[in-house]
């Protein structure tokens, strides 16, 4: 059984979020999700997400390609959430590209591509265009 994990916010759940957990889920058996807690969204991006972290865990949940998702508190805790979970692979968008290499001692690591034109961000601000 070979098991991935991977690890994001995935709020406001969009195409480009399911492209990657299928790409992730595609490398193995198991597909693991660390979904990031409601602190660490604010301290990665100055904002708590629009849905809370029960609603995305639930959300991510539900989907075909993942089999087990838990709340990831801190960004420093990688390297023990992969060897919790057995994993032999972490995949993550490109955005992070080198950024957890640092786990490479442990486990392979492959960034890929984003999908492009589309994030949470860019939804949040055209909502807030539309008119009323
Ligand atoms: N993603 C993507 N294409 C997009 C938007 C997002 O492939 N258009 C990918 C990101 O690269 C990431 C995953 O979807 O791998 C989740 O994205 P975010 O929710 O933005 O995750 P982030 O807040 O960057 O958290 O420990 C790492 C972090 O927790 C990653």
């Amino acid at each position: 059984m070979k098991n991935i994990i991977t690890f994001g916010t995935f709020d406001v759940f969009h195409v480009g979020h399911i492209n990657i957990l299928e790409r992730a889920a595609s490398y193995g058996d198991n597909l693991i999700v660390g979904i990031s807690s409601d602190e660490l969204s604010f301290s990665k991006k100055k904002r708590y997400p629009i849905y809370c972290q029960s609603d995305r865990m639930k959300i991510i949940n539900s989907l075909r390609c993942v089999n087990k998702v838990f709340i990831e508190e801190y960004l420093e805790l990688k390297l023990d959430y992969i060897k919790q979970y057995n994993a032999t692979l972490l995949v993550m968008g490109d955005d992070w590209i080198g950024s957890f290499d640092w786990v490479k001692k442990v486990c392979d690591v492959i960034y890929l591509p984003r999908t492009p034109s589309i994030s949470t961000t860019e939804i949040i601000e055209i909502v807030g265009l539309m008119p009323k």
